[in-house]
């Protein structure tokens, strides 16, 4: 029994190998493009802006940024889940909150997916989701201000990897747990790991969005504890359920790269979640204990705040017939993508030959007619031939992930084979294919998640560059590759690199949101406890050992700019707002020794750092943002006496001195 274990283990682990990129997997026609008509597809001429907002998930480095397209052009790093020095995000006082979990402050994660909020199956963009992975959470970003306004954590949920994915107007963000894990309280959590099969479950949760986008969790299905990787939402005909790709529906716990791989095939779950919000409604819920943070950010006083929730409420899908049915996938399905129309559900297992396509309307025959091959876990499980609508014959190898462009074309990125296929959603041909350099993983098409992608381009987001750019030491520029796919054969126009590993990421018209930017904070609607609304307010007050200086910046002077009287063990707070009402006018401000952070104050808003002296001195502060032909002279000077010095608390703003 062992060694034939083993043996199976090397048989197929060689396999894996073998289709795997290390062993090579450069395509055989290099990427070469007429360079006039490619180059001046992407060229945006200077002082012209881009078609299309990209925003593109940073991967491991728990960011997203804002590139346009087509030039590829970087335009801004947002924050999510990893602490931001550029803006001090994750760093000042304010912000901190918004990291809390219910392990404490976590200062990096790790965001795959994004996803644009829609109304009627459409981009209206007013808010970016993105999933933290690790420390299960959802985040969403304001795309008037570009700033991470809310993130909620999922409790139940380990690796959350499949989500964010939205219901059609953005009614619920959808999170599923990669890893099942055991689903009580954390007692009875403390279970023995190859008790996986009895104790181990998977978790999905709807998260209402309200309608100005805030989140809370609605409800969360338990089911059978499988792995969950992906997921799309139906919409049109389709709307009201959703897909789920599983895999390691074997239920291994352990050598997961061979054991999750025995069966041929695996499942894309299929929820009915209008059924669900049904039982929901009919208070077939239940409520557990479980400890989760919701942490917000309020525009007013411009501080975060973090709440631990108490409870959560359950649904139970076995007692509760007719919300999951499971649908036979091959080979551990990665991607699960719904069409425009929402008939067509396409699985892209990563270890199969072809690709399935299901229909919608099918699958519900099937329902209907109880058409069904059998259980799993308890759960019925529908004929894959009466569901299927037909297959992909040799699309490539390791199909990962499909977009659409809205004239019935679909498009799959092949890891293995490095390469996009394009193909026909009726009638399943292939239709074009073309190398990417190298890996690819998600594919974005402009609005391809939609009811109404604008086609036009693909971008292909790659896990390898190897020779793409020039060589930067042992890691090498992460790489995006833009096509044009507006003709019959996809073009090759553009190879740019991105920050960090981008998995996911969404396109949408710039129309939408650029002439709906906040441009500055309105100084008195500014409720910053520590507000300093005019330069004469500006003050510096003692509480015991803490010292709060109250302090404004404007081109070009802090005031105060001269303190005196604080001392070794005083915690400074030094709460700076911004006093100017002009767009792109942020200030800095930074401390010698200062081991906390430097702020970064928009126009408006007030912003904290907490500074502890560590011995006496005079210390010098400065502006951080060249804000002026003046930016240089905007500066002053602290004054730190030791512990028992009986210097007294003194300031100066401008010419006033004060004591
Ligand atoms: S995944 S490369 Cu983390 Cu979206 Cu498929
Ligand atoms: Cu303010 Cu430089």
């Amino acid at each position: 029994m062992k060694i034939k274990q083993a043996i199976n283990l090397t048989a197929i682990s060689a396999a894996v190998l073998a289709l795997s990129f290390s062993t090579g997997c450069r395509p055989e026609t290099a990427g070469s493009v007429s360079v006039g008509d490619a180059a001046s597809k992407v060229y945006v001429a200077p002082g012209q802006h881009d078609e299309f907002y990209n925003i593109v998930s940073g991967g491991f480095n728990g960011q997203m940024s804002v590139v346009g397209l087509p030039s590829g052009r970087v335009l801004k790093i947002l924050p999510v889940f990893s602490a931001h020095p550029e803006n001090g995000y994750g760093y000042t006082e304010e912000s901190k909150p918004m990291l809390n979990t219910a392990h404490g402050f976590v200062p990096w994660d790790d965001l795959h997916h994004i996803a644009i909020s829609t109304t009627n199956g459409e981009h209206d963009a007013r808010w970016a989701f993105g999933n933290a992975n690790n420390t299960p959470r959802i985040a969403r970003v304001d795309l008037t201000s570009f700033e991470t306004v809310e993130i909620l954590e999922i409790p139940n949920s380990a690796g959350n990897h499949s989500s964010p994915f939205i219901t059609e107007n953005t009614e619920y963000v959808v999170a599923s747990t990669r890893f099942s894990v055991p689903v009580g309280t954390d007692e009875e959590n403390d279970v023995p790991i190859e008790t996986y099969k009895e104790n181990f479950k998977g978790t999905v949760s709807f998260i209402k969005v309200g309608d100005k986008g805030d989140m809370s969790i609605a409800f969360q299905l338990v089911t059978p504890g499988v792995n969950f990787d992906l997921a799309r939402a139906g919409k049109g005909k389709s709307h009201g359920w959703f897909f789920f790709s599983t895999y390691n529906t074997e239920q291994a716990h352990t050598l997961l790269e061979v054991n999750a791989s025995q069966r041929d095939k695996d499942f894309i779950m299929a929820v009915n979640w209008k059924k669900a919000e049904e039982y929901i409604k009919a208070g077939k819920g239940k409520t557990v204990k479980a400890k989760y943070a919701h942490n917000k950010l309020d525009h007013d006083t411009h501080m975060a705040t973090s709440t631990i929730m108490e409870e959560v409420l359950q649904l139970d899908p076995k007692e509760l017939k007719d919300i999951i049915y499971f649908i036979p996938c091959p080979k551990s399905p990665h991607g699960t993508d719904v069409d425009p129309s929402g008939e067509y559900i396409v699985g892209s297992g990563k270890l199969a030959a072809l690709i399935p396509v299901f229909s919608f309307t099918k699958l519900m025959e099937a329902i209907d007619n109880q058409d069904f091959e059998g259980e799993y876990d308890g759960f019925p499980i529908v004929r894959y031939e009466s569901a299927l609508h037909g297959v992909v014959e040799k699309p490539g190898l390791g199909p990962l992930h499909t977009e659409f462009d809205g004239r019935g074309n679909a498009y799959t990125s092949m890891f293995v084979s490095s390469e996009v296929v394009k193909w026909s959603i009726e009638t399943l041909e292939v239709l074009d294919r073309q190398p990417t350099f190298y890996s690819v993983g998600h594919l974005s098409i402009p609005g391809g998640p939609t009811a109404k992608p604008h086609g036009k381009y693909l971008v292909a987001y790659n896990k390898i560059t190897k020779d793409r750019y020039l060589p930067t030491g042992p890691e090498l520029a992460h790489s995006a590759q833009l096509f044009d796919i507006s003709g019959d054969k996809m073009q090759l126009l553009l190879d740019f690199p991105t920050i960090g590993e981008p998995h996911y990421a969404e396109a949408f018209p710039a129309h939408l949101i650029k002439d709906k930017q906040v441009k500055i904070y309105k100084i008195e609607d500014n409720k910053h406890p520590y507000v300093t609304k005019g330069p004469g307010e500006a003050k510096v007050v003692r509480d015991g050992n803490k010292v709060h200086v109250y302090m404004t910046s404007i081109r070009s002077h802090f005031g105060p700019d001269n303190i005196e009287g604080v001392k070794v063990g005083d915690e400074v707070y030094f709460h700076v707002t911004n006093l100017e009402q002009d767009w792109d006018i942020p200030h800095g401000f930074a401390i010698k020794g200062a081991n906390t952070a430097e702020l970064l104050i928009m126009p408006g808003a007030t912003q904290t750092l907490k500074w502890t002296p560590d011995r006496p001195g005079i210390f010098p502060f400065y502006c951080t943002d060249f804000c002026s032909a003046l930016h240089q002279e905007m500066q002053g000077y602290l004054r730190v006496s030791p512990a028992n010095s009986t210097v007294a608390l003194k300031y100066s703003v401008g010419d006033t001195e004060e004591d």
